[in-house]
């Protein structure tokens, strides 16, 4: 959609990362713009200190009345962050006021080539893999999204990139209309925020508008290992390439004899043995077969990849090791923010784990979570909102060894005193951050500090 913007009036609502970007961006085109936020008035304007002085913004902060959106609006931007419900939200669809992501809006300026990819677990680490083999091969390329660097920062930032490589969430997602990537890649689909989305339909129709616009030209990249993604794969009409850890696949990226393999009906490149990927554990080795067919089915070499696969160090608060205090390791896995990548966790590292897990609601079934740690833990220290949920999980699965904390730095000294040495802590919290921290990014980092103070 392309939409005149000069002149007319439009609302950002959301005014963190993406709110900021959004509002930036549509100025930029000349728009009239009202950005609101829950957050008290006085506390945005410090936040937005680079905009305030512009005569087109209007900072409406404290709640969101549905009265900011009225007939003269033509476009709403809803970051991610913002639930569906919001008072101007229900107003602008009464209206027929379109409602978009920031995405969306970066997506309309955005001139180069797009790699987008989404998955329940697993995005960051393929996206900033994905970025450092298109960087590696010598193109300019910019890493953005959900990782970090709102998609809309990209195009402010003037010349554009080669190539963009983006991790999107299905919150950015269901924002979407034209969004059309030339490579899309789903790389898992389990229940996550469930809250926002109320089911697991709705969640992976959002995922699924990752390819909803691509043609037959582009090309989507699906894993065959994973029930829910490999069922989207009569749904595009792009062309469907897979990766696979148990089978040879005809078009995509695979094992054999533990060799990464990409390959192409007939064309075929072997990259590097498995066990020569830097980043741990076996869902890595799914990360790495889609950034690297990411990669090849983008023109990079198998050499380059092959490369970068070898020295790739991962990326923060996933699986990052942090050190041995009295022969104890301490792993931060903070954007272990769901029960899957909390689990993968528990997998992928060989020792037996004193566990730091809770944190916000987001309506997750604990469960088979809770059978994961009888197997893998011998204690958790319960922290944050989720609690009671959690423990009476463990309940159930007849796991008795918790204690709680009210404080990080609470369950990192408990932990610390639970493990005996060659045990590692680990936090991998299954749930987001919100009750607590103003981000997974804010919790890792609090958890290191408590670690080095640990530590001397
Ligand atoms: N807010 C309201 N009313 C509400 C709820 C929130 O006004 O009812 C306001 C808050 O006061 C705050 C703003 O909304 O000012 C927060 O918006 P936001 O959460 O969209 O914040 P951003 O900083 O723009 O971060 C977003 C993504 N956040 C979420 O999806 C929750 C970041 O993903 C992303 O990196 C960033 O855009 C840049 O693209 C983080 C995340 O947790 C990493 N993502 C989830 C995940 O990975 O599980 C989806």
């Amino acid at each position: 959609m392309l939409l005149k913007l000069e002149g007319k009036q439009t609302v950002v609502i959301g005014a963190a990362r993406s709110g900021a970007a959004s509002a930036t961006l549509l100025l930029q085109q000349g728009a009239l713009v009202t950005i609101n936020d829950r957050r008290p008035l006085a506390e945005l304007e410090r936040e937005l200190e680079l905009l305030v002085s512009n005569d087109a913004l209007r900072i409406v902060g404290g709640g969101h009345p549905a009265e900011i959106v009225n007939e003269d609006v033509v476009l709403v931007v809803k970051n991610p962050g913002i639930p569906d419900n919001l008072p101007p939200l229900l107003r602008a669809r009464e209206l027929g006021i379109p409602v978009i992501a920031e995405v969306e809006l970066a997506y309309w300026k955005l001139e180069c080539l797009l790699v987008a990819i989404t998955g329940t677990n697993g995005k960051t680490t393929t996206t900033a893999l994905t970025g450092e083999m298109y960087r590696a091969a010598g193109k300019k390329t910019a890493v953005a999204g959900n990782i970090g660097l709102p998609l809309s920062a990209v195009v402010l930032a003037g010349e554009q990139p080669e190539v963009v490589v983006a991790e999107l969430s299905s919150f950015q997602l269901e924002g979407t209309g034209a969004f059309r990537p030339q490579l899309a890649a789903i790389l898992n689909i389990s229940p996550d925020h469930l809250d926002r989305h109320n089911s697991m339909t709705a969640y992976i129709k959002a995922k699924a508008k990752i390819f909803a616009n691509q043609g037959p030209a582009e090309i989507l990249v699906l894993n065959a290992d994973d029930p829910e993604a490999y069922a989207l794969k009569e749904q595009p009409i792009s062309q469907v390439y897979l990766f696979s850890r148990r089978q040879e696949v005809v078009r995509g990226a695979f094992l054999r004899h533990g060799f990464l393999v990409l390959r192409d009906g007939e064309r075929e490149a072997v990259l590097c043995h498995q066990e020569e990927i830097c980043i741990p554990g076996t869902h890595n080795q799914e990360n790495a077969l889609a950034a690297s067919l990411l990669a090849w089915l983008g023109g990079i070499g198998a050499d380059v990849i092959a490369d970068v696969l070898r020295r790739f160090p991962g990326v923060p608060h996933r699986l990052e090791y942090l050190g041995t205090v009295n022969g104890i390791h301490f792993v931060n896995d903070s954007k272990g923010t769901n029960i899957d990548a909390a689990t993968r966790a528990l997998t992928a590292l060989p020792e037996r784990k004193v566990l730091i897990a809770g944190g916000y609601d987001k309506g997750a079934d604990f469960a088979v979570f809770a059978k994961a740690v009888k197997e893998y833990v011998s204690h958790v220290v319960v922290i944050g909102q989720v609690a009671k949920r959690l423990t009476a999980a463990f309940d159930e699965a007849g796991f008795a060894a918790y204690s709680s904390a009210d404080t990080l730095e609470e369950a990192v000294n408990i932990a610390y005193r639970q493990a005996q040495p060659g045990e590692a802590v680990l936090l991998s919290p299954a749930c987001a951050s919100w009750d607590m921290f103003s981000s997974f990014e804010e919790r890792g980092e609090r958890f290191k500090k408590a670690v080095k103070e640990l530590g001397g």
